[in-house]
């Protein structure tokens, strides 16, 4: 029990100790790894993305690859974002990490598919990064707003440089995110169902292009659900809703009319055991 925590609330057994814990764990290493949903959950949520591909944008050069920005915004995609923004284990670890009595989402969801994510933290970055100011990120009031990551398999793509989020850093270029030294990041281990809590400000990577070419990902997809919470009344979780907000409807411009991934129809998940 010293990496993960079971979710469902008070009446599945969470303490208020196991809250504590994590919620101490996202202040100080800027992650942490909750137990998230059930099997029967994680499987019907890995069919309703793969009912839904046509909605989904190969975005990457691998043609497995499928992006959908902002995925509440579609009926049928609808039910999957509570499993991310309304989970009381989530809920009460963020408020309790923000200081915050109440959570809200900022319209900033994502589905992704065999997507590959070099070193980047989730602050809006180039183009949409005059919305942020270091004072919102960094300073006495700052931060306050997560990503609750959903991940429908197991895995240990996710890499992350624990304590960094607390480090100001400018948000013009990824190559700024990346570590001084390898040794300076950690895997993450995730389950099936497994939900990642991140600060926004956390340095992390996911999947490289070349282990996604990896033909096993085009029959069993790595499929991640995500939302931001932000605390409300924090200067940042307005910022990112206002810059997402740009973002978001440049994303649709600029993908509506790309090609939907190349996926196969099995769902059964397989253990993604590279790291990187
Ligand atoms: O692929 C992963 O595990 C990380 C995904 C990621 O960085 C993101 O969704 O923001
Ligand atoms: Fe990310």
């Amino acid at each position: 029990m010293d990496s993960e925590i079971r979710s469902g609330g008070a009446e599945a057994g969470m303490h208020k100790s196991e809250i504590a814990w994590a919620s101490h764990q996202l202040v100080e290493r800027g992650f942490v790894v909750l137990d998230g949903v059930p099997a029967a959950t994680m499987h019907e949520a890995r069919q309703s993305v793969l009912d839904n591909a046509h909605l989904l944008r190969n975005t990457r050069p691998n043609p497995s690859s499928g992006h959908l920005a902002g995925f509440h915004r579609y009926p049928s995609l609808e039910h999957l974002h509570s499993l991310v923004s309304s989970n009381p284990v989530v809920l009460d670890v963020l408020k309790e990490a923000s200081g915050c009595s109440l959570m809200r989402s900022i319209g900033l969801s994502d589905i992704t598919v065999n997507r590959s994510q070099h070193w980047h933290v989730d602050l809006l970055r180039g183009k949409y990064q005059p919305y942020l100011q270091p004072e919102t990120c960094w300073g006495p009031d700052g931060g306050g707003v997560y990503k609750v990551l959903l991940y429908l398999q197991p895995g240990a793509t996710l890499r992350v440089l624990p304590g960094a989020h607390k480090k100001p850093r400018e948000l013009d270029n990824d190559r700024k995110s990346e570590p001084d030294s390898a040794d300076d990041s950690v895997g993450v281990d995730v389950t099936a169902g497994g939900i990642v809590l991140m600060d926004l400000r956390l340095p992390h990577r996911g999947s490289s292009e070349a282990e996604l070419a990896n033909p096993d990902f085009a029959r069993t997809p790595k499929i991640l659900i995500s939302t931001v919470l932000g605390g409300v009344g924090k200067p940042l979780t307005d910022a990112m809703e206002k810059g997402n907000f740009e973002r978001l409807l440049d994303w649709d411009a600029l993908h509506g009319s790309c090609a939907s991934p190349k996926l196969a129809s099995q769902t059964e998940p397989i253990e993604l055991a590279a790291r990187y």
